[in-house]
């Protein structure tokens, strides 16, 4: 299942990585980082989050959806840097901006379950992923759970963009090498991903 996946490592230069912190931190100040939760059960989620843009993907014991509220101060998400709307402008191939950007804040003993993105009703639109700080162990797998998987380490400043057959594919974070970035307060590791959730 590579069809569509593609891979660009240290995309980002360091410089513009540290910059992008930042601004995060700067925005996380008012528009801060929560722990969502499974649907039904309400088991507390492993990664924190948050969401940049007119849409924030959010998880609670209701289910999954997008909404245009924080669920915690009860304010409109934050804005998307404008380094990630050029970047999506760059790499996407898709001719409208994204509405969405998901922050994935991860711990040293954060994991990311074997899941697939399908809450976007805009179906050919990429996502496309930054990550910043810790390396990860990313695995991408097929269009069934059972499917194949391959794993490969995400570095700071690596973009991929999952178009295509990749878009559906199933995919998760099975671990994070704490402390192999000093770029995020902590060790820890932020993961970006630009979406686009309605059709234009
Ligand atoms: C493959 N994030 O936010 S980024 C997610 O590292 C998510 O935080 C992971 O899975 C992370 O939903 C992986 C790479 C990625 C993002 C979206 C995908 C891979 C994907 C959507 C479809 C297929
Ligand atoms: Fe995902």
């Amino acid at each position: 299942m590579t069809e569509g996946f593609r891979f660009l490592p240290e995309y980002f230069p360091p410089a513009a990585q540290k910059a992008l912190v930042a601004e995060i931190l700067a925005i996380l100040e008012t528009n801060p980082l929560y722990r969502g939760a499974m649907p039904r059960t309400g088991k507390p989620l492993s990664v924190r989050n948050t969401n940049l843009g007119a849409l924030g993907w959010v998880s609670d014991i209701k289910g999954y959806r997008y909404q245009p509220i924080h669920p915690d101060t009860g304010q409109p998400w934050g804005p998307i840097p404008r380094v990630l709307l050029d970047l999506w402008s760059d790499v996407s191939a898709y001719p409208h901006p994204p509405q969405a950007c998901l922050v994935n804040w991860y711990e040293a003993d954060s994991r990311l379950g074997l899941h697939i993105d399908a809450d976007e009703t805009a179906k050919d639109a990429p996502v496309v992923s930054l990550s910043l700080g810790s390396r990860a162990l990313f695995r991408l797998g097929g269009l069934e759970r059972s499917s194949p998987t391959s794993s490969m380490r995400l570095a700071s400043g690596d973009v991929v963009i999952l178009g295509g057959a990749s878009r559906r594919a199933y995919h998760g974070v099975d671990r994070i090498y704490a402390q192999s970035s000093t770029l995020i307060p902590g060790g820890g590791r932020i993961n970006l991903t630009l979406r686009r959730v309605t059709a234009p």
